[in-house]
């Protein structure tokens, strides 16, 4: 991972700090915590690890509302700390990306209360304040991402302002270049103590339509809009979001990062249905983002025909471009419960879902649990923590039964997560799931996904060889990976039932990665139920 395209198919592995490990006993994990459990996550040979934001916040939306871009919140340490982290991660031999939240800050951050004084203070117009419509209602029907209007009234400069998110999070003027200039500040200060990259939140949402037009009229979010295709529900920002001044700043991003040679730029796109042409158009040319983070993976249906159809997608819009793809994160539920049937077998699902992932073009992010198959947390109402999930409760749970504690010792308290109360609970399904469980297991998912991370590696066409589908009935999968010299065959069985289908000529031999069970013969391979296979071309 020495050259300067190490991100091309890399591995990334995502930390939420919050519930990675805790070492003071509050019942948070902090960054001695990350620090102690490096081993674990080098010990699955993935390249770089992104941690989600530890910055000084009031944690109203955990940390991606930031009130100091430069310090550490005193939960999660100090910048000792993460000074300390950084140096034994690059001992170990991983890159650490950081979380850089640019859209918004938090309402705490000096710069939005000096902003809120008056309308002629020097950061008067770093955020979007507008004037309310004759009638006192807000400037536009700009809807927030979280619910309810993006617009909050401010008694003291007798404006709106606007929030994407919560209310809690006013967005920057992105068409102010002093604000620019000031977030690129904060980005080379990381970059002066050698972080390797960035994972830029929500990247496309930087500029709103500086006329303040109304967005088309779209139906607000059904509850079954919000749990089944967006966790965030459907509004078509058109004017809020995803503006083509957007470009010319990103480019300044990567003209910075251009100055710290193997630094990266991971761009988080969420942009509906326009999101393989956004990812497209902000990755390509060699002078903007280096890959952008997708969530096109986070549907619920588990079938051929949706990974092959998502691929195609992006394939289509992204000659020049750079992917990066994820089955699950902090925003979403867990994807062996988002794939799972009932009656299937978790393990099943998870052990087949890596296989796909580890065989796709482009570079994946983990996040930290699935590489221990763990289900979607269950939690009470009492239990919830996530605004979100507080607000649209029970239409939609919210994000909390993603980010519950890692589970390391099945026979410690809290499963040595903490020694305190964590501040969400560990559900007991997961402590048999600990770290040191399955590490003593040969067969079990960790192993497996150590297997699966080595395999990607050991085979570089995985990462950027050329992709091409094969026709298969929707619930199989079949692709090649290949370049001039070699080709890989990547086939899936995503049916309850045992399938066969012949193979293209010249791939005769099953490669060890593939699951127990499928072999190939003179017809053609045999697949058991959600099972995976692979071949090199002879
Ligand atoms: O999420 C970004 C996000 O929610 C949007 O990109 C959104 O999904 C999309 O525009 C829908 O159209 C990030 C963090 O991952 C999340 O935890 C934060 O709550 C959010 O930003 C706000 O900072």
């Amino acid at each position: 991972t020495a050259t300067p395209e190490w991100w091309r198919g890399a591995v990334l592995y995502q930390v939420y700090p919050r519930s990675f490990q805790d070492t003071t006993g509050d019942g948070i994990g902090d960054l001695k915590g990350i620090t102690r459990r490096l081993d674990h996550i080098a010990s699955l040979g993935v390249d770089a690890v992104w941690i989600s934001p530890f910055f000084k916040s009031p944690m109203a939306d955990m940390g991606y509302d930031v009130s100091d871009y430069r310090d550490v919140d005193p939960m999660f340490g100090t910048l000792a700390d993460f000074d300390a982290l950084l140096a034994r991660a690059h001992e170990l031999g991983l890159k650490i990306i950081i979380d850089q939240v640019l859209s918004h800050c938090s309402d705490q951050h000096a710069w939005f209360r000096e902003s809120r004084t008056d309308r002629t203070n020097p950061k008067a117009d770093w955020y979007v304040w507008a004037d309310p419509k004759p009638d006192g209602t807000a400037p536009n029907n700009w809807l927030s991402i979280f619910g309810g209007p993006a617009w909050e009234w401010d008694g003291t400069r007798m404006q709106y302002y606007m929030h994407s998110f919560l209310t809690s999070q006013p967005d920057f003027n992105f068409h102010n270049p002093e604000v620019q200039d000031a977030l690129l500040d904060t980005i080379r200060f990381w970059l002066d103590r050698g972080v390797d990259g960035f994972r830029l939140d929500a990247c496309n949402h930087y500029f709103h339509d500086i006329a303040l037009r109304d967005n088309p009229p779209a139906p607000m979010s059904s509850a079954h809009d919000i749990q089944q295709s967006n966790p965030y529900g459907f509004q078509e920002h058109l004017y809020d979001k995803t503006q083509p001044e957007n470009v010319a700043f990103l480019k300044r991003i990567r003209a910075l990062l251009e100055e710290y040679p193997g630094t990266v730029a991971v761009g988080e796109v969420g942009d509906g249905e326009q999101s393989p042409k956004t990812v497209g158009l902000y990755t390509s040319g060699g002078d903007t983002l280096h890959l952008a983070y997708t969530f096109d993976l986070f549907g619920t249906e588990f079938s051929g025909r949706y990974f092959r159809d998502t691929v195609e997608k992006f394939e289509a819009e992204t000659a020049d471009g750079w992917v990066c793809w994820a089955l699950s994160n902090h925003d979403v539920m867990r994807h062996v419960s988002r794939f799972a049937q009932p009656g299937d077998d978790p393990d099943q699902i998870a052990r087949l879902a890596i296989a796909i992932l580890v065989a796709l073009k482009g570079t994946i992010c983990l996040y930290q649990g699935e590489e221990l198959a763990l289900p979607e947390a269950e939690l009470a109402f009492e239990d919830l923590r996530d605004p979100y999930g507080i607000r649209f409760w029970p239409a939609f749970k919210g994000r909390d039964g993603c980010r519950t504690p890692m589970p390391w010792e099945a026979g410690e308290a809290q499963a040595g997560f903490s020694t305190g109360k964590p501040w969400l609970p560990i559900p007991d399904a997961h402590r048999d799931r600990s770290v040191d469980v399955q590490s003593t297991d040969p067969a079990s998912i960790l192993a497996i996904y150590r297997k699966a991370v080595a395999f990607r590696h050991a085979e570089p066409l995985l990462a950027s060889g050329v992709i091409a589908f094969i026709d298969l009935p929707d619930d199989m999968l079949a692709f090649t990976r290949s370049t001039d010299e070699a080709a890989l065959l990547c086939l899936f069985n995503l049916s309850r039932e045992p399938r066969n289908t012949p193979l293209p000529a010249g791939f005769s031999r099953p490669h060890s990665f593939s699951s127990d069970g499928a072999t190939i013969t003179e017809v053609g391979a045999i697949l058991p139920p959600l099972s995976a296979l692979f071949s090199q071309r002879d």
